[in-house]
C-alpha cells in the first residue's frame, strides 16, 4: 500500500487530496497543527477512515518534520500547509515566510537526510507571477511578486526546483491558479461572495462589501485541482507544471455570476470606491465597495497557459467556473438554511 504524507490536510485542498487518495487505496498521514478547538471540519466525512491518521506536527518545527519524515518514510509527500491568505502576509510577512518559505525547505532537509526516495510535491502558487510581464503565464514567465505571500512562495518554487536539480530529487511545483469550491476559507473573495448572496437571498444580510472588483482572476474548481497534483507525482519524472483554465474573469463578473444563482439581476453604477452594485428588480443597493478591502500592492489579473500539463499528464479541468459558482451558492444556502 502507497504512503502518502499531506501537509495541510485540513484546508480546501487538503481535505479534497486526502479523499482522492483514499479512494485509490493509499494510506495517508496528514499534518495537524494543534489548535484550541479541533478545526478538522473538512475532513470530517474521512475521519474514522481506517487508512487516515493524523499526525500531530506543524510546519514551523524542523525537529518533529524530521522525526515524522524518518518514521513514515512517505512514498509521496503534498505540502500544501501555508499561510494562504495574501491580506494577512502584509500583517505578519515573517511568520508567512517562516512557513511558507523556510517550512518547505523544512520538509526538503527532513527528506534528503531521512528519505531521499519520496516524491515531492510543492503547492507552488500563480501569485509568483504578480505584476505579469506576458499573458497568459507559463512555467518560465516572470516571477514579479506583489506581496510578502508571493514572495515566500517564490522562495518555495525556487528551493524546490534547486533540490530537484543539486540532489536529483523527485521534487515538483504545482503552479496552481486560484481555485476555489464549496470548502473555500470564508476570507477569500469568492466564497465571501457566495456566502453573502446566500445570505441576501435569504434575508440575512442586506449587502455584500468589497474591494478591488477590477481584479482578474483565473478560477477553477479545487477537486479538478488536486488531481493534478497526483498526476504530476505520477508522471516518469519531476517538472514544474502551470495549472489553471485559461480563462480569465474580474470580481465584478463573479458577483453578478453568483446574484444570477438566486434569480438576481445586479446593475452598475459609479466609479472606484464609489460604485455600486443595484438589484435590478428591486433597485436596491447590494453590493459596495469599501477602502478597507483593497491590498497596498494589487495584482491586477492572471491567466494561466496549462498546455504543459494538458500535454505532458492528460490533465483536463472537468467543472466549469459557471457551475461552481451554482454549486457554491447552494452549497451555501443549504448551510445556512440549517440554522434558520
Ligand atoms: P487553506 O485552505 O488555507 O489551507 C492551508 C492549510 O495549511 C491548512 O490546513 C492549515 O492548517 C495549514 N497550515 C497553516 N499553517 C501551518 C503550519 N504552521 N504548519 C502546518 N500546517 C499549517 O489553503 P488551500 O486553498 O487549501 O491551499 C493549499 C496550498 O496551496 C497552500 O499552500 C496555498 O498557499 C496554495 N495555493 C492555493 C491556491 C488556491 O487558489 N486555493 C492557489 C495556489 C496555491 P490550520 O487548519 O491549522 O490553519
Ligand atoms: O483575492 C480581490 C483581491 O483573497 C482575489 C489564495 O488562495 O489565490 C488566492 O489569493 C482578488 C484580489 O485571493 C475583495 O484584491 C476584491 O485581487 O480571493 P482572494 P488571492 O489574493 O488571489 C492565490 C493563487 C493563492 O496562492 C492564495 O493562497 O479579489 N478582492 N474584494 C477581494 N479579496 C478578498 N479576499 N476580499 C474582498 O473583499
Amino acid at each position: 500500500m502507497k504512503k502518502a504524507l499531506i501537509t495541510g490536510l485540513s484546508g480546501q485542498d487538503g481535505s479534497y487530496l486526502a479523499e482522492f487518495l483514499l479512494k485509490k487505496g493509499y494510506k495517508v498521514y496528514g499534518l495537524n497543527r494543534r489548535k484550541a478547538i479541533a478545526g478538522l471540519d473538512n475532513v470530517n466525512g474521512i475521519l474514522h477512515n481506517k487508512n487516515l491518521e493524523i499526525v500531530e506536527g506543524d510546519l514551523l518545527e524542523t525537529s518533529r518534520l524530521n522525526m515524522i519524515v524518518r518514521d513514515i518514510k512517505p512514498d509521496e509527500i503534498y505540502n500544501l500547509g501555508a499561510q494562504s491568505f495574501v491580506p494577512y502576509s502584509w500583517i505578519n510577512p515573517i511568520f508567512t515566510c517562516d512557513i511558507n518559505s523556510l517550512g518547505v525547505l523544512r520538509m526538503l532537509e527532513a527528506l534528503r537526510s531521512y528519505s531521499p526516495k519520496s516524491k515531492f510535491y510543492q503547492a507552488s502558487s500563480s501569485e509568483i507571477f504578480g505584476k505579469v510581464l506576458e499573458t497568459p503565464q507559463h512555467e518560465l514567465s516572470y516571477n514579479y511578486p506583489r506581496s510578502p505571500y508571493a514572495c515566500s512562495k517564490s522562495f518555495g518554487f525556487n528551493i524546490t526546483r534547486n533540490y530537484r536539480e543539486s540532489y536529483d530529487m523527485f521534487a515538483c511545483n504545482g503552479i496552481l491558479f486560484n481555485h476555489e469550491s464549496e470548502r473555500r476559507g470564508e476570507q477569500f473573495v469568492t466564497r465571501k461572495i457566495t456566502l453573502t448572496v446566500a445570505e441576501i437571498y435569504l434575508g440575512i444580510s442586506k449587502k455584500l462589501t468589497l474591494g478591488n472588483l477590477n481584479a482578474k482572476r483565473d478560477w477553477g474548481y479545487a477537486p479538478d485541482y488536486v488531481r493534478a497534483m497526483w498526476m504530476m507525482m505520477q508522471h516518469k519524472k519531476a517538472d514544474d507544471y502551470v495549472i489553471a483554465t485559461g480563462k480569465e474573469h474580474s470580481v465584478r463578473q463573479f458577483c453578478e455570476k453568483a446574484f444570477q444563482a438566486v434569480d438576481i439581476d445586479v446593475e452598475w453604477k459609479g466609479n472606484g470606491i464609489n460604485e455600486k452594485g443595484i438589484n435590478k428588480k428591486t433597485k436596491k443597493v447590494i453590493v459596495d465597495v469599501s477602502n478597507k478591502f483593497y491590498r497596498p500592492t494589487e495584482v491586477d489579473i492572471l491567466k494561466g497557459d496549462a498546455s504543459k500539463a494538458k500535454r505532458e499528464l492528460g490533465w483536463e479541468p472537468e467543472v466549469s467556473f459557471d457551475e461552481m459558482i451554482k454549486k457554491m451558492v447552494k452549497n451555501d444556502i443549504k448551510i445556512l438554511e440549517k440554522d434558520l
